[in-house]
C-alpha cells in the first residue's frame, strides 16, 4: 500500500465534485498524489494492475457460472440484459441473438458474489476514498460483456445523465476482466469533459449527439485485465462495437459521494443480505 500525505496546507482536501481546484490536500492512503492530480484534471483515471491474476480468474469464474445457471434465456430478466439482433440493447422485445449470450447484468453485486466482494474490498474502498475525498456509498453495479464478432456499441453519454435526480457526484469504476483494446471496444473518453456539466442527452440509447462533442480530444483508454479506469459521472465516454474475435468483459461499479438508495436495490434477490445495506437501500462503504 502507498501512503502519501501530500498535504500542502494542513487543510482537509475539496471534495471529489468541487472542480474549483486542481490539486488536493488530503491525505491519500491508496493513490499517489499525482494520481489523484490526474483524476481531478481528466476527470478519469487509469490504474493498471488494481486485481492480481488470481483475483480476474476468480472474478470470472463467478461470472461464468452464474451465466451458465441463466444459459437458456432468450427474454430480458431479473437485470439479465441478453445482446440482440441489430444491437437494439435498450429494447427488452427485441430477439436475442442467442440464447443466454448477454450484453450485461446489471444490480451485478446481487448476482455475483465475487463481483461483490471485489467492489467493497478494503482495496476498492480506499481507492474510492482517495479519489472522492468523502464517505463512499454503493450506488450501483454491473458485468459489461462484448462479446466478440459483434458485441454492441455503447454511445456517447455521460453516466450522471442516469442519475438526475442525485447531484453529478458519482464515481464509475470500470474494471477489465479482459485486455480491453481498441479492437475489441475499449472506453474512449474526452479528458476534462467533467468540466462542461450535464450536457443534453437523447433518446433512444441516451447519448450525447456527436455534433455537441469536439471529438479531436477523444482519447481510446485501453486497459489491461485487472486494470480500473475510475472516472468523474460527468465524464463523456463510449466503446465502440467489438468486431474482433476477442471478448471484451469488464465489471463496473458506481459509487456516491452521499447517502442515497443504492438504485439497483430493486433487483435484488430477497436472500441477498450484506451487513452493510441497509433497510431504506443507502449502502455506506465508508463513512464520510
Ligand atoms: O463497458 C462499456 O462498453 C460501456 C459501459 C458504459 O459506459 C455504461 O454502461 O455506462
Amino acid at each position: 500500500m502507498i501512503e502519501k500525505d501530500s498535504s500542502k496546507s494542513g487543510g482537509k482536501g475539496a471534495p471529489h465534485g468541487d472542480l474549483g481546484e486542481v490539486g488536493f490536500h488530503m491525505k491519500l492512503s491508496f493513490l499517489l498524489p499525482e494520481q489523484r492530480a490526474a483524476y481531478d484534471r481528466d476527470g478519469y483515471l487509469l490504474l493498471n494492475g488494481f486485481l492480481a491474476p488470481d483475483e480476474i480468474r476468480r472474478t470470472q469464474d463467478g461470472i461464468a457460472r452464474v451465466c451458465a445457471a441463466r444459459g437458456s434465456m432468450t427474454k430480458d430478466a431479473d437485470g439479465f440484459n441478453l445482446e440482440k439482433v441489430g444491437g437494439d440493447s435498450f429494447n427488452a422485445e427485441a430477439a436475442a441473438k442467442e440464447a443466454g449470450v448477454f450484453r450485461k447484468i446489471q444490480g451485478a453485486v446481487f448476482h455475483v458474489p465475487e463481483v461483490l466482494e471485489v467492489f467493497t474490498s478494503p482495496k476498492m474502498v480506499k481507492c474510492m476514498q482517495d479519489v472522492m475525498g468523502t464517505g463512499v456509498y454503493l450506488h450501483s453495479s454491473k458485468v459489461m460483456f462484448k462479446p466478440a464478432n459483434g458485441g454492441a456499441a455503447k454511445p456517447w453519454h455521460q453516466d450522471a445523465a442516469y442519475w438526475r435526480n442525485y447531484e453529478p457526484n458519482q464515481v464509475t469504476v470500470w474494471l477489465a476482466l479482459d485486455d480491453a483494446t481498441e479492437a475489441n471496444g475499449c472506453i474512449w473518453a474526452v479528458p476534462g469533459s467533467h468540466r462542461l456539466g450535464l450536457i443534453p442527452h437523447v433518446a433512444r440509447e441516451l447519448q450525447v449527439e456527436e455534433s455537441r462533442i469536439d471529438m479531436s480530444k477523444a482519447v481510446a483508454v485501453p486497459v489491461k485485465p485487472g486494470g480500473l479506469l475510475i472516472f468523474h459521472s460527468l465524464v463523456l465516454h463510449m466503446s465502440k462495437k467489438n468486431l474482433s474475435d476477442k471478448n471484451r468483459c469488464a465489471i463496473i461499479c458506481d459509487y456516491d459521494c452521499s447517502p442515497n438508495p443504492c438504485i439497483d436495490a430493486r433487483l435484488k434477490p430477497p436472500a441477498f443480505a450484506h451487513p452493510a445495506l441497509r433497510a431504506d437501500g443507502v449502502w455506506p462503504l465508508a463513512a464520510a
